[in-house]
């Protein structure tokens, strides 16, 4: 019988930055939902790729000074750029689109030429409001605040010869849409649009541009370049071949599919592009589903505010699964959610140290301890049943069916609460069997401490399962512990109680998820931020020296705390600035220093500085200096950059430094 097929899309990111936490998030979620469809036995076709085109990767590439395609590859390939960055994710799509590939560009011109031809797109003149970061025209009450309603950044009025695609003809189509099918998720979405795009009346859409070059061109209009949305959407059908010979999975029936997308992007993928599938003639997407967003600090992350948080730099120090596992389990997907540090080093320890490593460990170390690790043939069953074995075994084998309806309903968060709830309950279950206080006789109750063990291992194997999606790396440790071969490690077996072989090999590994020392963690991860923030700034530093001073020798050195009393550029000289300083002594010490490429004389009068004062004499440019001012040095872009070290000025002048 053929597979059923399951499609699923992340929204394409821009590559104008480096991608962050919020945009993992989402490719993580869509990723488990791949992995979650597989596992259900379902063919799976997961894309996801880059949006390369519109003014704002123009302008960028033009301030970086290269081309837009050297500037957005760079991106995409290069050092952890987006591809790294998925790889090291563990994100399973089986396609990458950018929407610079040739195969795309011909059918976006092949798509916007089929619109024209069928009279849904047509040529008029723009008059409008325009955010130039979100690519965006808006109309006066949409604005907010008289700025765009997206980002809040100022709008500019604009006015072009443009196409416009005829959305307002779908305004009917696309209500009933929304209203009457469960087409978007959350319903919370389905209001909000409703409320703020289809009832003020839908415009029709402007569709191509001709104030900027860097975009698929109109090829029966060259000048005009298509709108980046209608290059952007449609990525989801080209990526199968739509319009173009590379592949021919759309006419292999991958779609519809099922486009996840975050809360912004809810209105284009909503309206504007059912209208356009409408208007070529194919079927809309199964589903769209808007996520929430991640917030820092309860505003949202981007580069221009300087809160963005590094994926990399998590993922590296506290591992790749667990990073998965939090941004899944913490936030519910419809929803915001606030980032922090602390909360995912909690999470970890709560859920992946605490209660799933310590099943694992524990149960693991037992059956090696008291079995040598094997189990006896016929553990499996016991003729008398405690409660808490009923208990367990009940909740276990019923988890698979609650979690589906979870993961069905695009609840992740929900589904792992339910896992969870089954090895909290497993967890307990050792503490009412007590295994060391039946070890204490075994002749008596060895068979009764091997059927706990195998329940424990049984509880173990069928989260395992579920989890699979969220963390497959660590899942496949999990296995190996607990001694699921691969026949057990299928989503038919999660529903079946006594899946695993009674007398499976189990072995204590390496600890799945050791606990983190939250404030040393948080410590690492400052000093890994700021070095990656120095190596994007292109802050390079001396290496420190290993050849030792010793004390006595350090402390002939004579440091104090001057102020500046005057200062002046020494003439004839593009370097030296002449100093006066009080050095608290009463007697005036002038200092030349060569850092008048760093600073201008007026601004450093009456500062409070540090200076060595047991120099020899020196003479430069003709004027005698004693001593020499304390600067801090290092070189950012191949450049030196100087910081004379300021301190504070309620230090009096002559304090000595120790
Ligand atoms: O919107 N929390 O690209 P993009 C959660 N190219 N999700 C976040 C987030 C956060 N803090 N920040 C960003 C685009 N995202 C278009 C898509 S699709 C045809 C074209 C999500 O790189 C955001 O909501 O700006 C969006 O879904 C995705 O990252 C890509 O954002």
């Amino acid at each position: 019988m053929e597979k059923k097929k399951f499609y699923i899309t992340t929204p394409i990111y821009y590559p104008s930055d480096k991608l962050h936490i919020g945009h993992t998030y989402c490719t993580v979620a869509t990723d488990t939902l791949a992995r979650y469809h597989r596992l259900l036995g379902e063919d799976v076709m997961f894309l996801t790729g880059t949006d390369e085109h519109g003014q704002k990767i123009e302008e960028k590439a033009k301030e970086a000074g290269v081309s837009p395609q050297e500037f957005v590859d760079r991106i995409v390939d290069g050092p952890r750029g987006v591809r790294d960055l998925w790889k090291l994710m563990n994100i399973s799509n089986d396609r990458f689109i950018r929407t610079t590939d040739d195969y795309h560009v011909k059918s976006i011109q092949y798509i916007f030429r089929k619109m024209h031809e069928n009279g849904d797109i047509y040529k008029g003149s723009y008059k409008g409001k325009y955010c130039t970061p979100c690519e965006s025209f808006w109309t006066e009450s949409q604005l907010k605040d008289g700025c765009c309603p997206d980002c809040g950044r100022p709008v500019k009025d604009a006015e072009e010869e443009a196409y416009f695609f005829r959305l307002s003809k779908y305004a009917d189509k696309i209500r009933d849409l929304l209203e009457n099918t469960d087409f978007l998720e959350p319903r919370s979405r389905v209001h909000e649009m409703v409320r703020n795009f289809i009832d003020p009346g839908l415009e029709d859409l402007c569709v191509s541009r001709t104030s900027f070059s860097w975009g698929v061109p109109v090829d029966f209009d060259p000048g005009h370049v298509v709108y980046v949305w209608v290059d952007a959407l449609s990525n989801y059908i080209t990526a199968l071949g739509y319009g173009n010979d590379r592949y021919d999975d759309y006419e292999q029936g991958w779609w519809p599919g099922v486009n996840i997308v975050g809360k912004e992007i809810v209105r284009f993928h909503s309206i504007i592009w059912p209208a356009m599938l409408m208007s070529l003639g194919e079927p809309v997407p199964k589903k769209c589903f808007g996520h929430g967003w991640l917030l820092l600090d309860g505003g949202k992350m981007s580069k221009s505010k300087g809160n963005v948080v590094d994926p990399y730099i998590l993922a590296e120090q506290f591992g790749v699964d667990a990073l998965r596992f939090f941004l899944m389990r913490t936030f519910p997907f419809g929803s915001d959610g606030n980032f922090s540090n602390e909360l995912l080093i909690q999470t970890i320890n709560t859920d992946l140290a605490n209660d799933l490593g310590n099943l694992v460990s524990r149960t693991t170390a037992m059956v090696g301890k008291y079995f040598g690790g094997e189990l006896p043939a016929g553990c499996g069953s016991w003729a008398d049943p405690a409660p808490f074995d009923t208990e367990l075994k009940t909740l276990a084998s019923g988890l698979r069916d609650r979690y589906a309806a979870a993961m069905d309903a695009f609840a992740p968060h929900n589904a792992l609460a339910e896992v969870f709830k089954v090895i909290q309950r497993a967890n307990k279950y050792i503490d009412e069997n007590a295994p060391w206080a039946l070890a204490k006789n075994m002749e008596a109750n060895g068979s009764r401490l091997a059927h706990v063990l195998y329940n424990l291992l049984e509880a173990a194997r069928i989260c395992g399962i579920l989890l699979t999606p969220f963390m497959p790396e660590s899942m496949d440790k999990l296995f190996a512990q607990v001694g699921a071969d691969a026949g057990c490690q299928t989503w038919e077996s999660a529903a079946r109680w006594g899946g695993l072989s009674e007398t499976a090999a189990v072995a204590k590994g390496e600890n799945l998820f050791p606990r983190v020392d939250m404030e040393k963690a948080l410590e690492e991860l400052e000093a890994a931020v700021e070095a990656a923030r120095q190596a994007e700034s292109g802050v390079e530093l001396e290496p420190q020296l290993t050849e030792q001073v010793d004390f006595d020798t350090f402390c002939k050195s004579d440091f104090r705390v001057v102020k500046v009393k005057s200062c002046e550029a020494v003439k004839k000289s593009e370097k030296l600035l002449k100093f006066i300083l009080n050095d608290g002594t009463g007697v005036d010490r002038q200092i030349l220093s060569g850092i008048h490429k760093w600073y201008e004389p007026e601004d450093l009068v009456g500062k409070t500085l540090v200076a060595i004062v047991n120099l020899p004499p020196r003479k430069m440019m003709g004027h005698e200096s004693n001593g020499m001012l304390i600067s801090a040095i290092h070189k950012e872009k191949g450049e030196e950059v100087l910081h004379l070290l300021m301190v504070d000025d309620a230090i009096p002048a002559g304090a000595k430094l120790c």
